[in-house]
């Protein structure tokens, strides 16, 4: 079975877009990471944006994480906490699927309420140039609208993705991952030191 990208409207408000911009400073965002297998969070030419975990403003994020329970039909106690990215340009995430299959990795998200079931992306831009969504195994390149979330299944490999590059502007998106069952690993909101994420995310 192939995913099926979803597109939700109304998942942040203008407003509150504007009051996430505001607890955040773009400039100041560390390097993004990924995993080292069985390792650190490192850093690597593939994933070359800024951001990670935030908490705040939490009363924003707590109604995304209701809103999101409700698109999706889960609830909030299966999300890893919201991640903040910033693209400028020349800035991608390369090819990767957000459910390690195997190994190591794999093994951390069972112990921490089980496989990343969906992956859910709110764009807090659309002014950019570049930067689209591509399912490659989809044949499908998403460009979503501010306020939109994009969301689908990890089920399979149709749900691998890349973060193309930006080519001019800043795209600044959310990030959140659902667990199968109640989260239960590291808030880990001290931005620069992921240590949560596995398999590139
Ligand atoms: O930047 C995006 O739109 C996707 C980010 C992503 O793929 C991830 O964090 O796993």
């Amino acid at each position: 079975m192939r995913c099926t990208i979803n597109q939700a409207p109304g998942a942040l408000t203008a407003h509150e877009i504007h009051q996430i911009m505001q607890a955040h400073d773009l400039d100041q965002l560390p390097p993004s990471t990924v995993q080292a297998p069985g390792g650190p969070a490192v850093r690597r030419p593939y994933r070359s944006s800024s951001g990670g975990p935030i908490d705040q403003p939490r009363l924003v994020l707590n109604r995304l994480r209701a809103r999101l329970a409700a698109i999706t039909n889960q609830t909030p106690a299966q999300m890893e906490p919201v991640q903040l990215l910033a693209y400028g340009p020349g800035q991608k995430y390369g090819l990767h699927h957000d459910q390690p299959q195997a190994g190591p990795a794999q093994q951390r998200f069972l112990e921490t309420g089980g496989p990343r079931i969906i992956s859910a992306v709110v764009a807090l831009t659309d002014d950019h140039q570049g930067g689209g969504l591509l399912f490659p195994d989809l044949d499908q390149v998403v460009h979503p609208r501010v306020g939109y979330a994009t969301w689908w299944h990890n089920d399979d490999r149709s749900a691998r993705h890349q973060a193309l590059t930006v080519t001019a502007g800043l795209r600044v998106v959310l990030v959140l991952f659902i667990r199968a069952g109640k989260y239960t690993g590291a808030a880990d909101y001290e931005l620069g030191t992921r240590s949560m994420a596995a398999g590139g995310s």
